[in-house]
Parts: structure tokens; sequence; C-alpha cells
């Protein structure tokens, strides 16, 4: 009798809590889908199944989540938008694109500070490179973006950079005299001379037409990018000397970012942290079917065991570049 009068006083406190919890959260959801209805146009430059394209359409359902939809994130895939340089304006003017997801190169013209991911053979490994960008100095990079007029609300995976060539690629000295399509950065260009070859700036989505033609002989991206943008069914020739670790940046335009109201804005960056593991995880996955199919098309891989040459040759870039890093360089040094 006593033992079921416990029992019973118990579920009725547990009940009650319950409620009084739930009725919190309703409360705050309430709270989140008060105000105004909010739409934001996020443009991404790769396709729908890509992984930071999953990123983005996760970070979008965290956000409608949260304020039962009166912030409706709009994702357009596949470059839709404009290419990234066209789009990066649009943000940075308060323009029609409110957010994107972009490489930090291309954000390197608009903000120097982002030229640090562009410095060659930066980073040991992701597990450096996560170190690093997870740290205050590599957060307040994207918080800095704000004397650029845009705001950084997380990091996203991009793996390592290496070259592929329509011509034969298999050591460094293949380099030399090659036309290699580089993204619109400066120390990325002077990287590709350092090295021998010719470098030319071309939009994302140019570049299979050019390496098609004859307009460009290679371009360099990681796996899933030289995979997904079918790069590897024309340039037959990849060589993994893994030259930079670009991460990629969720941008919001501070334009935008003034429009919401403190707690939105909380909202926001939250999801955004959120969904970086979703965009990780996605990552891993497609680099390993990139791999695996870029090697079933009969792509010449060559790892690179002669890494300290290439270092060599890119080493009076990172001197002259490297200087304004300083600190940065320093502490990188210091991470494992
Ligand atoms: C990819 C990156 C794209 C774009 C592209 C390029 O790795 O995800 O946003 O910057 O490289 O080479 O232009």
């Amino acid at each position: 009798m006593k033992r079921s009068l416990s029992v019973l006083i118990l579920s009725l406190l547990c009940a009650v809590l319950l409620t009084a919890c739930s009725a919190g959260a309703s409360k705050n959801a309430e709270k989140a889908s008060e105000g105004a209805k909010v739409t934001i146009r996020l443009a991404e430059a790769h396709p729908a199944d890509y992984p930071t394209t999953e990123g983005d359409k996760k970070f979008a359902e965290l956000v409608k989540q949260a304020t039962n939809g009166r912030i409706n994130v709009e994702v357009y895939p596949g470059g839709t938008l404009g290419d990234e340089n066209s789009v990066v304006s649009q943000v940075q003017s308060g323009g029609t694109v409110d957010m994107t997801r972009v490489s930090s190169a291309a954000l390197t013209s608009f903000n120097p500070q982002m030229g640090l991911f562009a410095l060659p053979y930066l980073f040991k490994d992701s597990s450096q490179e996560w170190t690093f960008l997870n740290s205050d100095k590599g957060q307040k990079l994207l918080k800095d973006l704000q004397t650029s007029n845009m705001m950084g609300l997380a990091y996203y995976e991009s793996g390592a950079r290496s070259f592929y060539s329509s011509k034969p690629l298999t050591k460094l000295s293949d380099l030399k005299g090659q036309k290699i399509r580089v993204q619109q950065s400066a120390i990325t260009l002077e990287m590709v001379t350092a090295l021998g070859a010719n470098p030319i700036v071309m939009p994302y989505g140019d570049v299979f037409g050019a390496l098609q033609t004859g307009t460009i002989d290679a371009a360099e991206n990681n796996a899933p990018s030289f995979d997904s943008a079918n790069h590897y069914t024309v340039a037959k020739n990849y060589i993994l000397d893994g030259h930079q670790r670009v991460p990629e940046i969720l941008l919001i335009s501070l334009a935008m970012w003034n429009k919401l109201s403190p707690a939105d804005q909380k909202i926001i960056q939250d999801a955004a942290t959120a969904s970086v593991a979703t965009e990780k995880e996605a990552w891993a996955k497609y680099e390993e079917k990139s791999n695996a199919k870029i090697k079933a098309a009969g792509v010449t891989i060559t790892t690179v065991d002669n890494i300290a040459e290439w270092q060599e040759a890119v080493k009076p870039i990172i001197e002259k570049n490297g200087a304004q890093f300083k600190d940065l360089i320093d502490y990188i040094h210091t991470l494992k």
C-alpha cells in the first residue's frame, strides 16, 4: 500500500514536471515563431548531393525547426545564383543573395586575412587544420569578416587541393609551362608560378569546358570537386601534393545579420554551428566515394613522396606573403 502510494506520488510529480517542461518548450517555440517572416536566400556552387549542400540543407532545416518556419532559408545549389565572386559581391553589398557557402579563397580579394588559407602547405593535416579553425583565433577570422560587411558563421570541411591535368603529371617538373586554372586568389597565382606553371583565373563553372577545349591543361581541387564537376573525365592525371587546405565558409551578409533580433541571430548561429557535423560526415563519405570513382575511371593517381621539393619551390611565396600572418602561422605550428 505504502509502496503504491509513493509510486503514485512519483508519477504525479513526473507528470507535473513534464507538463511544465513542455509548456516551457512550446512557449519558447511560440516566441521564436513570433514576428515578421524572413526569407534568406543561400547560394551554393555545388550540386544538390554535394557535402557542403548537405550542410546548407541541415542549416536550413534547423532554422526552420527553431522558428516554426518563420525564418525560411532557401538553398540554391548548382551555382544558379551566379559564380562565387559575383555571389560574394551580392552578399557583401546586401543585394539579393543573403547567404552563401563559399570557399575562403574566394574571399581573399574582399578580406586579405582570408589569404592565410591560401598559403601552401600551411597545415600538416585535417586534424591540425580543425584544431586551428575551432580555436579562438580561427573563430575570430570568421567574425572579422564583419569589417568587409559579411559575417562568417561556420567553417565546413573541404579536404586538400591537388593538381590534375590532361597532360602527363606524375612529378613536379611536369607542371612546367602547363596552363593551370586557379581560384581568384593572389597568393595561389604566385604559388602556381613558383611551381613553374602558368596560372589562369577562371570561374569554377567554366573549368570543365576549358579542360575539354584545351584552353587550360590543368586545374587543382579536392577529390569531391574533381569528381562532381566531372573534371576527372577529361583530366586523367592527378598528383596528390595537397598544396592547400582551404576551408569552406557559411557566410551571411551583415545587412541581413543586422536585421535579425539578437534571439534570431542566436538561432542562426547555433544552426550553422550544428550543421558542421552533418557536412563533415557527408564529406568523409563523399570523399571516399570520389576516390573510388576516380580510380575506377582509370585516372593516373600519383602520391608525392618528396613533398619537401614542392615545399622548397614555394618557400619564397610563404616568406613574402606569410609575414602579415606571422602570429597565426607561429600559433598553427604549436598545434598538433
Ligand atoms: C571547391 C570549392 C568551391 C569552389 C571551387 C573552385 O573546392 O568548394 O566553392 O571554390 O573549389 O575551385 O573554384
